[in-house]
């Protein structure tokens, strides 16, 4: 496996590569424009610039996450053809600095939702909190404006240029069904897929967290048989799976190790880290230690290493612990606690093998 850690970018991270690089085994930064809108095509002075700038410090640029995807391809628009265009177009150029494998998701309006974004823990840290009571009867808005109410922060999934429009796009959502948003994701999958072979690139689309749906809105990449579902919608080794053991994990129903030994052949990227699920189907992020969260990490860690795996891997969210300020989920410390966790696992694998 390749080691690698989410960067979210100078002047946008607490955490600098100069740190990223004494962790352990990282060969290369997880990166993003983060300041470029969904829908628009990446221009190539600033994925240059990353490029540069990882090059100083010997990282690879191989993974980026994410190229978030245009509400009005998930929505199946006809204005969805030119952003199709945009995203054929970025996927081209991205190619050009040398990358292998594109994170994506078809989570509607929201990516990933929680209700608390630093729950005290046992232990003093925090960490990542979601209340399966409170979502329900909570207004979007509410978890909007929590959010916003950060303003050095603007965190993926909930950029203000995406949530400006919240109300129309709840309307517009209102008459889309699951099987619509299937037909949506294959009709983007079938146009990108081939440019992502000819750059020989995967298109890794990222599980829904949590796996059910929330606000009323769908969600599909959930479960066991729905990944299936979206690898045979383009049957290509260019249509993979960014592999998210904490974002599928929340569903107790899901088998996080049974799913590695399936897919293992189509993971082009593991998402590693733990939570622990309560009975009323609350679930807090913990450290990644399988004694601390209701995953066995060590399970899901034999069944790449018996797989073969040979893609990327990166530590996921973590808690926040020794005082530090930093992104919700994405501080330095816990995160390279988890590192070394996993390739404590993935060394003593090796050698036994
Ligand atoms: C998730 C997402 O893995 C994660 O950190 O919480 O934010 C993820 O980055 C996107 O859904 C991928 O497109
Ligand atoms: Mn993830």
């Amino acid at each position: 496996m390749k080691m690698v850690f989410r960067w979210y970018g100078e002047g946008n991270d607490t955490v600098t590569l100069a740190q990223i690089r004494q962790i352990p085994g990282v060969s290369g930064i997880v990166w993003a424009l983060h300041d470029v809108p969904a829908g628009e095509e990446w221009p190539i002075e600033k994925i240059m610039a990353v490029k540069k700038l990882a090059d100083r410090y010997g990282f690879n640029v191989d993974v980026v996450e994410s190229v978030n995807v245009h509400e009005d391809i998930k929505l199946g628009l006809k204005t969805r053809e030119l952003y199709i265009e945009n995203y054929k177009n970025t996927i081209t150029k991205l190619a050009r600095v040398g990358v292998k494998v594109i994170c994506y998701n078809f989570m509607p309006v929201f990516d990933w939702t929680r209700t608390d974004m630093a729950k005290g823990l046992a232990d003093g840290s925090t960490a990542l909190f979601y209340e399966n009571e409170k979502i329900k009867d909570m207004d979007p808005m509410e978890l909007v404006k929590q959010i916003a109410s950060n303003p050095d922060l603007t965190m993926p999934g909930w950029e203000p240029e995406r949530l400006r429009h919240l109300n129309e796009l709840f309307e517009a959502y209102k008459s889309v069904t699951d099987e619509d948003l299937w037909q949506n994701l294959k009709y983007f999958l079938e146009q990108i897929i081939p440019v992502a072979e000819a750059n020989a690139i995967k298109m890794a689309i990222h599980p829904d967290d949590p796996p059910w749906p929330v606000f009323g809105l769908p969600r599909i990449i959930t479960n066991h048989e729905n990944l299936r579902r979206l690898l045979n919608l383009v049957d290509s080794p260019y249509n993979a799976l960014t592999l998210c053991s904490g974002s599928l994990g929340a569903n107790a129903e899901n088998d996080v190790p049974g799913m590695v030994r399936e897919f293992v052949d189509r993971i082009a990227f593991a998402h590693i880290r733990n939570v622990r699920r309560f009975d009323n189907g609350d679930f807090i992020e913990t450290s990644h230690r399988s004694a601390d969260g209701s995953l066995d990490i060590v399970e899901i860690m034999k069944a790449y290493h018996e797989g073969g795996f040979t893609g990327y891997v990166r530590p996921d969210h973590g808690r926040h612990i020794w005082g530090e300020k930093c992104r919700p989920g994405y501080g330095l410390y816990d995160r390279a606690l988890g590192i070394m966790y996993l390739w404590g696992i993935w060394d003593t694998l090796e050698k036994r093998r």
